[in-house]
């Protein structure tokens, strides 16, 4: 398929920046995102607005040089400045939690019938409400009253802003032997069966080496808990220990470090309100070294408001991503799909079945995540070329 040509264009309103697209490549030329920032000021003071627009120029046509060179963009960022911006997104995501818990129009009447089915579909997804509302506002912003007779379209580039929003995390990069991996979580979620998942993937690939692999669970309180995964061990032929405190851990990690490929651990089942139990748990991790693969693994059927709690507890963890398992049991993944987007987390894999083989357990992929919204009907092949060129880096 020939390659799009991608641009960004800012300027202080989205008007401008469609009459910059427009100037520089005539009607070939779409946005299919955009975004507003604000630069502030000191103290807050003297802050403007711009728009950021990310423009798709189908099929592909450079602009002409003479009128406009390419902004590359800075890639180094002293450690100074760095922090501050951390602080600042830190700040902004407040700010917009805050705005999110205002309420700003929803669809309601005197709207246009396209919006008004959209926001039902919507929030029977279980989308967040400043999901939607964000969703709406690109709509409202993007297309015309002609362009919104047609739902079909709509949807279609409702879906495709759905899968720019979340992030997949590429885990096929090569690894420091032996990989630790370990998933965190709440209770119940399927962290112990997903363990096992991910070592029989590990342990018996449909293509590529056979990896060694030993499970550890710290999952200590409960003897049942210890049980399942020492079956499920004993299934897969897998090395299997459970340890207590942080210097076993640490015994048994540099035991292990020399004849494996992978360590996976499997980690304690109380509530995640126990404060002292989840410091005692990031203590006992640390041990793992920074290198260790941390996911977060929660429930597709988690309400919206229960995800974000886990996230919050979750993050002294530092995970790298997230599983989102028992994607069989629910058809509503607007919940996960906006957490993940305003988390900016990236999703890892997704399981799909009780039993703990590696066919119910699949690397995350946006068509499968966007495919059951209740309401919806993707259209794969025009998705599938959306993503194809629209995420590059992401996959
Ligand atoms: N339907 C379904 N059930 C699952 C899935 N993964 C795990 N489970 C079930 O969820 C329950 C809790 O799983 P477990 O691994 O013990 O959760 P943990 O407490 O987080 O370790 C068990 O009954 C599992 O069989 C899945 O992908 N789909
Ligand atoms: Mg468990």
């Amino acid at each position: 398929m020939p390659e799009p040509y991608i641009d960004t264009i800012q300027a202080p309103t989205l008007n401008e920046c469609k009459a910059i697209m427009r100037e520089r490549y005539g009607e070939r030329a779409y946005i299919y995102n955009h975004k507003t920032v604000r630069s502030r000021g000191f103290f807050g003071l003297f802050s403007k607005e711009n728009v950021i627009a990310s423009v798709v120029i189908w099929p592909a046509k450079t602009p002409d040089p003479a009128k406009y060179q390419p902004v590359v963009p800075q890639k180094t960022i002293d450690p100074v400045t760095k922090e501050i911006l951390d602080q600042i997104k830190e700040l902004n995501i407040k700010l917009d939690a805050k705005q999110a818990a205002s309420p700003r129009p929803l669809p309601g009447a005197g709207e246009h019938e396209t919006l008004v089915k959209l926001g039902s579909d919507l929030e029977r997804n279980d989308f967040s409400p400043s999901f939607r509302r964000e969703i709406l506002d690109h709509v409202r912003s993007e297309f015309s009253l002609e362009t919104l007779n047609n739902y079909e379209d709509v949807q279609q580039q409702v879906l495709a802003w759905m899968g720019e929003r979340i992030k997949l995390y590429n885990n096929d990069v090569p690894h420091k032997r032996p990989r630790i991996i370990v998933l965190v979580g709440p209770t119940g979620v399927g962290k112990t069966t997903t363990v096992c998942k991910l070592a029989a993937n590990l342990k018996y690939p449909e293509n590529g080496e056979k990896q060694n692999v030993s499970l550890i669970t710290i999952d200590m309180y409960r003897i049942a808990a210890v049980k399942q995964l020492g079956e499920l061990a004993a299934c897969l032929k897998t090395d299997f220990i459970a340890v207590d405190d942080r210097d076993e851990l640490k015994k048994e990690l540099l035991l292990r470090s020399d004849s494996l490929d992978a360590i996976l651990i499997d980690t304690v089942g109380r509530s995640p309100n126990d404060s002292v139990e989840l410091a005692k748990m990031k203590t006992m991790l640390e041990v793992c070294g920074p290198d260790a693969e941390v996911y977060l693994t929660f429930m597709a059927s988690a309400k919206y408001p229960d995800i974000i709690e886990t996230m919050r507890q979750f993050e002294p963890f530092g995970y790298r991503a997230v599983i989102v398992t028992k994607l069989d049991e629910t058809k509503q993944l607007g919940n996960v799909i906006s957490a993940l987007a305003e988390r900016s987390k990236p999703l890892a894999f997704v399981t799909n079945g009780q039993p703990s083989t590696p066919k119910y357990i699949q690397k995350a992929d946006l068509l499968s995540l966007l495919t059951n919204l209740e309401g919806f009907t993707l259209d794969r092949e025009r998705l599938e070329a959306y993503f194809t060129y629209k995420l590059p880096d992401r996959r």
